[in-house]
Parts: structure tokens; sequence; C-alpha cells
């Protein structure tokens, strides 16, 4: 019943009908499924799905912004951004890279560290690296989180390690990086800390680098 339902749920957002998503999304709550586990299981299997619709040239632009609406309102309506903790765990900086505009992924991070107990500073979208250094400088962050989802953007990373070194920052803060279009090897190749495959999964990166687990 749960399966049929998350089923319906990722076909829904898949087709756009935010009617449907939405009727099956409370069904599916009322049912005692897990706000994370929908977002990372059938949500975020639609988003895939798009994107490759996107790639096959059945879906355009408009189409992947209607479902990043769909499901920022998703996540609004679980109050997903509304966990707060009590920031003992350290500094995270953390924004999507310069030229990338892609948001929910590296808000979804931002959100689950924060939950966990870091105190985050979000910078948002297309952050270059002196946002980023004045960021670490402001907040004496620990951690310099980076998100990028293209494959042309992820190399930036590597600028904002590379000016973190000039700074004489690096050896203050840990880097950890995650996004659709890096790996783990790529994140050994650029010299950053730690890479996570999504938002759990960071946060288990993160408590790590802070020597928490
Ligand atoms: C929605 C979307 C858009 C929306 C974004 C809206 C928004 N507010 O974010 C819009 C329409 C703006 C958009 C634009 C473009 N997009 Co787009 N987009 C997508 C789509 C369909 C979904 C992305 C998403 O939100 N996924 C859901 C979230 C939850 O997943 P996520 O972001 O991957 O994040 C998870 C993990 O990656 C990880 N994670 C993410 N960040 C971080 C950071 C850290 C520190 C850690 C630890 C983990 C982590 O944890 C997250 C949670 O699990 C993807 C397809 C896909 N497969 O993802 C294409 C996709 C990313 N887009 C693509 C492209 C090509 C573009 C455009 C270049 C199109 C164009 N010609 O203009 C532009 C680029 C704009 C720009 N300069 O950035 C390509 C990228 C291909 C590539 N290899 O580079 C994709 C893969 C589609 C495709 N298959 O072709 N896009």
């Amino acid at each position: 019943m749960l399966d049929e339902l998350k089923d319906q749920l990722k076909e829904a957002l898949i087709d756009l009908d935010e009617e449907r998503f939405s009727k099956v999304l409370k069904e599916l709550l009322s049912a005692g499924e897990e706000p994370w586990s929908i977002i990372l299981g059938p949500m975020s299997e639609a988003m895939e799905e798009i994107g490759k619709l996107y790639e096959e040239g059945e879906y355009f632009i408009a189409e992947m912004l209607v479902a990043a609406d769909i499901f920022k309102k998703a996540l609004k309506e679980m109050k997903i951004e509304e966990m707060e903790s009590d920031s003992s765990l350290g500094v995270v900086v953390i924004g999507t890279v310069k030229g990338d505009v892609h948001d929910i992924g590296k808000s979804l991070v931002s959100t689950m560290l924060r939950a966990a107990g870091f105190k985050v500073i979000d910078l948002g979208v297309d952050v270059d690296a002196d946002k980023f250094i004045e960021a670490v400088k402001e907040y004496d962050a620990d951690i310099v989180a980076m998100s990028a989802l293209l494959t042309t953007t992820r190399n930036y990373m590597k600028v904002v390690i590379d000016r973190l070194k000039e700074e004489n920052l690096r050896d203050r803060v840990k880097v950890l990086i995650g996004g659709l279009s890096t790996t783990k090897e790529f994140a050994n190749e650029i010299g950053a800390d730690g890479w996570g495959k999504n938002a759990i999964d960071g946060v288990e990166v993160a408590k790590k680098l802070v020597g928490f687990s």
C-alpha cells in the first residue's frame, strides 16, 4: 500500500500534476510515512526522471521549473525548513557555486545540517569565492559546504579551495562537497575533505569532519 502510494506520488510529480501530487502526499503522510523518506525517495527519483525527460527533449526548462516549484511547496507543507537545533556541532557555510542556480538539494542539506546540530549560514546560489571567504572569516566557520549540479560548474569548487589556501584559511576549515555532478573521486581530486551522496549522508560526513562521530 505504501509502495503503491510512493509510486503514485513519483508519477504525479513527473506528470507535473500538482493536485494529484498534493493529494497523494497527504495520504502518504497520514499513513505514517516519514517526510525524509518521501523526499529522498519518490520525490528525488521523480526529479531524476524529469531531468532525463529534459535531456530527451520531451521536457523543457519550464517543466523543470514547475517540478522545482511543486517540490518546494511540498517541503513547506511538511514544515521541513522549520527544524531547529542547538547549533552545538559547529558552523557550516554553505552555497551552490558560481554559475549554478540549482538550490533544492543544497537547501535540503542546509536543513538537515541544522536539524543535526550545526549552525548553518546559507549563502544561496551562484556563490563566488569572495563570498565564501568573507563568510568563513565572519562566522569563523568549521566547514565550507559546496553544491554543484552542473558538470560545467563543479570545477569552481577547486577555485574556492585554492582561494581558501591563498587566504591561509584552508587549515582552519574542512571542505565538504556534494551535488549531482560530483563524486567521491572528484572530491579527492580537488582536495576536498569529504563528499556526501545526499542530505543524510552529508550530515554523517560533516559530523565526522568535526570529530563528532
Ligand atoms: C529542477 C532542475 C532545474 C531548475 C532548478 C530550480 C531550482 N530552484 O533549483 C532550473 C529550471 C532552474 C534548471 C536549470 C538548468 N538546468 Co537543471 N535540473 C533540474 C532537475 C530536474 C532537478 C534538480 C533537483 O532539484 N533535484 C532534487 C534534489 C533533491 O536533488 P539534488 O539537487 O541532486 O540534491 C541531492 C544530492 O545531489 C545531494 N547534494 C546536493 N548538493 C549537495 C551539497 C552537499 C555539501 C552535499 C553533502 C550533498 C549535496 O543531496 C541532495 C539531497 O539528497 C535536474 C535533474 C536531476 N537529475 O537532478 C536538472 C539538471 C541538473 N539540470 C540540467 C541542466 C542542463 C540545466 C540548465 C543548464 C538547462 C539550460 N540549458 O539552461 C540550467 C542551468 C541553470 C544554472 N545556471 O544553474 C542538467 C545538468 C547536466 C549536467 N551534467 O551538467 C540536469 C541533470 C538535467 C539533465 N539530466 O539533463 N534546472
